[in-house]
């Protein structure tokens, strides 16, 4: 319960900060958190100018079962502001995304959008040490503190070609030996997950990542890795809500 009173908190903290009368294309991103973002825009009165841009076949289906317009990245190619999940957030905003095995499609509206902002809920602790605030964000997300190492919890998500996944599988075991990769399988079916452009993902654990921006370069030149679940310099503002209903804003 905790963690829905945060997600729904940051949620419509950032619609109430970032989507006014002004804008015109939003898009929206995928995952849990985001369905109380649409959840917001709905209640609004004064947004009903605004077309919506989906980042998968999910939130796609939130913005129509929302009665809200929804667009295409054909139609509108440039988007003014995004909000979208993330599965962790580092100090610069540096995010992990693809828990949701949505990341290819959302890194394309988030590319082509001026502005985006996170949203995800966290339970924090915060512990005074070294005379310095130290807060460790624990539950489903995490953000780490400048002091602390980029040692990320969740693996990185590589969206890959199907015909390609052993073979990268083996090819990141040469470039990175400490790497901890396998292809993601599905629950609700038997087989890895298919995402919704056809496509498999690897989970690939790196340990401390010091530049998530080079290790994300470096993964793109491997063929066969169509896109890598880092988003790095892309967010302007992240919204972590806690079980209580406050938002700790990170810009
Ligand atoms: O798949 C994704 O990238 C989603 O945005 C995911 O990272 C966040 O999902 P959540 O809101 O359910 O935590």
């Amino acid at each position: 319960v905790g963690i829905e009173q945060g997600k729904k908190a940051a949620a419509y903290r950032a619609v109430n900060d970032y989507i006014d009368s002004t804008r015109r294309v939003v898009g929206i991103g995928s995952g849990s958190t985001i369905r109380y973002a649409v959840d917001c825009l709905r209640q609004k009165q004064d947004l009903s100018h605004i077309v919506y841009i989906p980042t998968s076949f999910q939130s796609r289906q939130l913005i129509q079962q929302a009665n809200l317009t929804v667009g295409t990245l054909e139609q509108y190619p440039r988007i003014d502001v995004t909000i979208d999940g993330a599965d962790e957030v580092d100090p610069d905003l540096n995010c992990i995304k693809g828990g949701g095995a949505c990341h290819l499609q959302e890194k394309i509206i988030a590319y082509a959008s001026g502005t985006v902002v996170i949203i995800a809920a966290v339970s924090a602790i915060g512990t005074k040490c070294n005379e310095q605030h130290t807060y460790h964000f624990v539950g489903l997300k995490t953000l780490f503190t400048k002091s602390a190492s980029q040692q990320w919890t969740n693996g990185v998500p590589l969206e890959v070609l199907p015909m390609a996944y052993s073979t990268i599988l083996s090819h990141l075991k040469e470039k990175y030996p400490s790497v901890k990769a396998s292809l993601r399988m599905a629950t609700e079916k038997a087989g890895p997950v298919i995402t919704d452009n056809g496509n498999f993902v690897i989970d690939a654990h790196f340990g401390p990542i010091p530049s998530p921006a080079d290790l994300a370069n470096q993964l793109k030149l491997m063929p066969g890795i169509i896109e890598v679940g880092l988003f790095c310099n892309m967010v302007e503002t992240a919204f972590f809500g806690s079980a209580d209903g406050s938002v700790n804003i990170q810009a």
